[in-house]
């Protein structure tokens, strides 16, 4: 098949999901063309000898105007791309602007079929905004087909829209093969001494995320045991998270490593990962945590439970509770028998779960459906 890919190319786990679904469908054989304003995040060094290929937008700017209609943008370089490559479909991951670019598209070639999916945000934020909602909700209705990344996604995008059209689940993926524990004791000690707890979280830092959670837990994880904290990412709570651990007198302890492509290379080896979210369609960079053996603490929010069985592949604790999650985290800690027994099934289930063999003929069944 010939696919068209529109997605948030910054750091995010959206755009995670649509390059990793584009570079496994592109081993498998279909021609993949990525439209956006610059190269997905992750999609360098991911790439194979059939692409995916990747096509700028060309912007404009002109003193009349105050935006650069950057969506208009976008449907012009995608429509090009259609006619010139012909293809079959478009796979738009958000309903705005993506899937809105994506029909625009359509309506002008009168060719291709969209495939909309939903990531969470543009639904629980963006998208139940009123500025957004005539929008959102009718590049939902107008897709070919809708996926969401999780049960609980779904069930809200028909409350919050009142739409009623079929919505396949399709949960996140990880690959198993890329995302592994490592061993090397000197990739680790890079980051932490032998005897210290590695705790880690990975975000986008929005408020959403509550990683003043992460910080408060760690501060109390640390008062009982030699730890240490990696938080990687960026985004606009990172300077209160490190006043916080400032004050906290953790600072020295916590690493604020910025945000890079990458994370395999520093996630397996931590011990536990703190997912402590107000809402989270899925989470997928727990998922990959427990691809890496490391069991995950997380709020009770949102998708997560989809993706985290409690007291199997690790805790889940109410939204805010940081005494309970630095409980759920020192007990793991503490008694290595169940540390390893979680990790373990964190791993078992992301392959069992949540491997790309599974995930990715999911998406093909809705890509062949008329
Ligand atoms: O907030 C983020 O984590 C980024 C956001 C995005 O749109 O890139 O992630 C969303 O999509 C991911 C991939 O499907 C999900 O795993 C995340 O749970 C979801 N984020 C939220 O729902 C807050």
């Amino acid at each position: 098949m010939k696919i068209g890919v529109l997605c948030h190319t910054s750091a995010g786990g959206s755009g995670v999901v649509a390059t990793e679904l584009g570079v496994m469908l592109a081993r498998r054989g279909h021609e993949m063309h990525f439209v956006g304003s610059s190269q997905p995040f992750r999609l360098s060094g991911l790439g194979c000898m059939n692409g995916p290929y990747f096509h700028q937008v060309s912007g404009f700017a002109y003193a009349l105007f105050e935006q650069p209609f950057p969506e208009l943008a976008t449907t012009n370089t995608l429509t090009e791309v259609i006619l010139e490559h012909g293809l079959d479909l478009v796979h738009a991951h958000y309903a705005i602007p993506h899937a809105s670019s994506a029909i625009h598209a359509r309506n002008i070639t009168g060719r291709t079929r969209v495939v909309t999916t939903l990531h969470g945000t543009d639904v629980t934020l963006v998208g139940a905004e009123p500025a957004f909602r005539h929008t959102t909700r009718h590049a939902i209705e107008h897709s070919d087909h809708v996926t969401a990344v999780s049960q609980f996604l779904a069930d809200e995008t028909r409350e919050v829209f009142g739409v009623d059209r079929p919505i396949d689940v399709i949960h996140n993926f990880v690959d198993a093969e890329r995302f592994v524990r490592i061993t090397d004791p000197a990739v680790r000690a890079r980051f932490a001494h032998p005897e210290e707890a590695l705790l880690v979280h990975i975000s986008n830092f929005r408020p959403v995320k509550r990683v003043q959670d992460v910080v408060q837990t760690f501060a109390r994880v640390a008062s009982e045991i030699p730890a240490r904290l990696l938080m990687i990412g960026d985004g606009p709570e990172r300077a209160r998270a490190f006043d916080l651990a400032q004050q906290l007198g953790v600072i020295g302890r916590t690493h604020f490593l910025g945000s890079f492509p990458d994370v395999q290379t520093v996630l397996g080896i931590c011990d536990l990962f703190l997912l402590p979210s107000s809402n989270e369609s899925f989470g997928l960079a727990a998922l990959e945590a427990m691809a890496c053996e490391v069991p995950v603490v997380a709020a009770r929010a949102g998708g997560v439970p989809e993706v985290i069985e409690d007291g199997v592949t690790g805790f889940l604790t109410p939204v805010g509770d940081v005494d309970m999650m630095a409980d759920a985290a020192l007990r793991i800690l503490r008694d290595r028998e169940l540390y390893t027994q979680l990790g373990t099934n964190a791993r078992r289930a992301a392959i069992e779960r949540f491997h790309p063999d599974l995930i990715v003929p999911q998406y093909v069944d809705v890509y062949n459906r008329g």
